[in-house]
């Protein structure tokens, strides 16, 4: 494949309610969106980087630079043999920053299935027109806050909740929740590594809620204490921030540190590394699911696509843009019977409203290939 230009175009979206996790509150997703211009296509991904390097490492800012000084460059070293399977290993070399090599493989993977007519799920081995949508429901100021919300989003049809938790609001909390909503309630909580081996006993205490899964309580290095956890406590142990490839699953897995995975492609360098994610998984008999990182619909679409494959067998955090987005960059994803449908379009199947687009634009840079 040639390409003719990258574009990195910053955006601001603002949020139709703040987010709060253990790591901190967002009001807006600002997001690097990445337009890869070839002869006979365009290809479209967002960096799932935040602004600050509270979930990881990564950020925006550096994201920009290293796309720009380090990244890029050795993709056009391929020349004309750039094909989006080569990115990876073209990049290998770069440590870390997966979620910067995560949107270049992306939207060069775009651009090769729409020259193509494939779609994401079909390229990625989707088995389903539609996937279940969960959605993550931040920490609040009240219980009765709380509740509120997600009764809401009950009403909307979300068919799984997952209570984002802190030292400090997590057993009322999580009880509150299921009292009022009952024993059916698909629920589990996500802690954003807030808690130490310490709080195991703390912990234990959320066992008599029959939670789904309890994800990333401690940190993301330490996989011998989530082994250690485990064993403590009754509630499965799902990985999110820890697992950064195939590799890191396996790893996991084998030492007991986790019984489920959150994929997110973002996290782990992109699309053909979540899958074989998901494939290491599968071999192991441990169900994954899809997170997100309050995508727009340009990520949103090849999430849903991703959430499609066989052994993504919980519900995801795939919510419907009106979640995050008065005005998402796409049409907006909807809810039908608590479902998203997979784009079948070429590519990520979702077109990128010009008009939207340029509303929220902050900047442009484009990078001659
Ligand atoms: O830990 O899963 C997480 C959002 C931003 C960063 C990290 C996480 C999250 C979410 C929301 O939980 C997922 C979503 O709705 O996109
Ligand atoms: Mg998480």
């Amino acid at each position: 494949m040639k390409i003719e230009t990258i574009e990195l175009r910053r955006v601001h979206m603002p949020l139709v309610r703040p987010f709060r996790t253990s790591f901190g509150t967002s009001t807006e997703r600002e997001v690097t969106v990445v337009r890869v211009i070839t002869a006979d296509a365009e290809g479209w991904a967002e960096c799932a980087a935040d602004a600050h390097p509270l979930y990881s490492s990564e950020f925006l800012d550096a994201s920009d630079l290293v796309i720009r000084d380090h990244l890029v460059p050795r993709l056009q070293a391929l020349g004309d043999r750039l094909s989006a399977e080569l990115v990876a290993t073209a990049l290998e070399p770069v440590k870390g920053h997966m979620m910067s090599k995560a949107v270049l493989e992306t939207a060069i993977l775009d651009a090769q299935l729409k020259t193509t007519g494939v779609s994401f799920g079909s390229h990625l081995g989707a088995v389903r027109d539609t996937v279940p949508a969960g959605v993550s429901v931040g920490i609040m100021d009240s219980i009765s806050e709380l509740l509120d919300a997600v009764a809401g989003y009950l009403a909307e049809g979300y068919l799984r909740i997952k209570l984002k938790i802190e030292p400090g609001w997590d057993v009322e909390p999580v009880r509150a929740v299921r009292e009022k909503f009952g024993p059916d309630l698909l629920l589990q909580v996500d802690a954003n590594t807030a808690y130490t081996l310490a709080d195991a006993r703390h912990l234990a205490l959320l066992d008599p809620f029959d939670l789904l899964l309890m994800e990333q309580p401690m940190k993301e290095d330490d996989i011998l204490g989530h082994a250690n956890l485990a064993k403590l406590i009754k509630t499965p142990i799902c990985l999110d921030e820890s697992i950064e490839s195939a590799r890191d699953a396996a790893t996991a897995i084998t030492l007991g540190a986790c019984s489920i995975i959150n994929v997110k492609p973002a996290r782990v360098g992109g699309y053909l590394e979540a899958r074989r994610i998901h494939d290491v998984a599968a071999a192991h008999g441990v169900p994954v699911w899809c997170g997100g990182m309050l995508e727009t619909g340009i990520g949103r679409a090849a999430n849903v696509a991703l959430a499609a494959l066989p052994n993504f067998v919980l519900p995801g955090d795939t919510s419907a843009s009106s979640r995050y987005f008065d005005q998402d960059l796409t049409a907006p994803f909807e809810l039908e019977n608590g479902h998203l449908r997979v784009p079948t379009g070429p590519g990520i199947g979702v077109e990128v409203l010009p008009d939207v687009l340029a509303s929220v634009t902050a900047s442009t840079d484009s990078i001659r290939f």
